[in-house]
């Protein structure tokens, strides 16, 4: 059987989504995530211009190949964009294969690990009596493991915490304003405040979004480690690997990194010299199943767990196979799951479920997602991006 048909959707269903639906010559349909926030038409156009014409007539089964092909077979290699792109490719003919077993995609991969996969939700507040209240509402859902943003006293705005004014800009990124010293000096605070709070048991997190410089991870690393968290996340920006030997070498804070990361290549450092705990690579982002599945066994020969990227901007396509993936795995660690809005829910109608903060991938055939093309369609694709930050002299910082 091969490909005979790839639509590529991109609309605004609750927030921006890349859809990817392949149609087999027998009338099999897989669906696959291809969404990069920010900068979606990208990859739509990506896909329709390059990658589809040469794609029809393709064997469907031939998963390994077709990857092969999309990687090599265009000699630039990497980057968000291409990755994102083969992901949705990927992700389709994993769940085409699927339905044609007649079984869920994690019984493909090499069948259970574990009953459930452990979740973690996000908590935001502008302070921390706010946060704190936040936090318990999780715990009350059934959250086992939250992670914790706050407002900065002194910051109008701090990544993770949503803000009444931060309205979209529609053709130009909002501007929020950071500064390092008080966000040092506030974090171990929160934390603080947050044990005593929310007791010993539950798994607190805590994400950096890249702003920190080695020696200043360092200094947070160490200053959170009374708190003994599950993790600290992006405390650097990582293009440059090595800078994790300093922050490693001074901490037992254990760390997560790579959201932003696309292939092994980005990661190898840090998993051959055992820098970190946790990847935090997307299936959506990460190339598909077909690279993800390797990536991940490679990090548990050196004891690395999976931490697999959840948030809103992966579409709930991209969720399944995560959950798919992580009930497979040997070393998974935890799930990122910030939850979606109803209207998401209903275009792609995912069967996993979460209860008592685990996620259970649902007993349908493949994925077990679909795509309501026509509520889809009545929310036409709005551009929308990711802030920028600056520091207060107007130089830019990473966001
Ligand atoms: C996370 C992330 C996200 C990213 C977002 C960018 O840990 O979930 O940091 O919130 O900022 O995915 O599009
Ligand atoms: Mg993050």
């Amino acid at each position: 059987m091969f490909i005979e048909k790839i639509d590529v959707f991109c609309t605004s269903p609750g927030r921006t989504f890349v859809t990817v639906r392949i149609t087999t010559s027998d009338g099999v349909v897989g669906y696959g995530d291809s969404t990069l926030n920010g900068r979606e038409q990208a990859v739509a156009t990506y896909l329709r211009d390059h990658l589809v014409p040469m794609l029809i007539g393709h064997e469907d089964g031939a998963i390994e190949s077709c990857w092969q092909l999309l990687y090599r077979g265009v000699y630039w290699r990497r980057g968000a964009i291409t990755m994102a792109a083969i992901a949705g490719i990927d992700m389709a003919l994993w769940d085409i294969k699927a339905k044609r077993a007649n079984i869920p995609l994690y019984q493909l991969l090499g069948g259970r690990s574990r009953t459930g996969c452990l979740a973690y939700g996000h908590a935001f507040g502008k302070d921390i009596p706010n946060l704190v209240e936040h936090a318990h509402g999780l715990l009350e859902q059934g959250f086992k493991a939250v992670r914790l943003q706050a407002g900065i006293p002194g910051h109008d705005s701090n990544y993770g915490v949503p803000l009444p004014n931060q309205v979209d800009q529609g053709n130009l990124p909002v501007t929020e304003y950071w500064d390092t010293p008080s966000y040092l000096r506030f974090i171990p605070e929160v934390f603080s405040a947050a044990r005593s709070e929310l007791g010993e048991e539950v798994h607190l997190l805590h994400d950096s979004h890249h702003r920190l410089r080695p020696i200043e991870a360092a200094r947070l690393a160490q200053d959170l480690e009374p708190y003994r968290l599950f993790w600290l996340e992006d405390c650097v920006p990582a293009e440059n690997q090595e800078v994790y030997r300093l922050i490693r070498s001074k901490t037992v804070t254990p760390l997560a990194v790579g959201e932003v990361f696309n292939t092994v290549w980005d990661a190898q450092t840090l998993v051959t010299e055992q820098l970190i705990d946790y990847l935090r690579m997307s299936i959506t982002h990460g190339g598909g199943i077909t690279a993800m599945r390797k990536i991940f066994d490679f990090a548990s020969i050196y004891q690395v767990r999976s931490g697999i990227h959840g948030p809103e901007d992966v579409s709930p396509i991209g969720m399944a196979a995560a959950i798919h993936l992580d009930t497979a795995l040997h070393n998974f660690g935890i799930q990122e799951y910030s939850g979606y809005q109803s209207l998401s829910m209903d275009v792609f109608t995912p069967d996993f479920t979460f209860e008592s903060g685990m996620l259970f991938p649902g007993e349908a055939p493949g994925l077990g997602v679909s795509y309501d093309e026509e509520l889809a369609n009545a929310y036409p694709y709005e551009r929308s991006y990711l802030p920028i930050n600056r520091l207060r002299d107007g130089s830019v910082h990473d966001w």
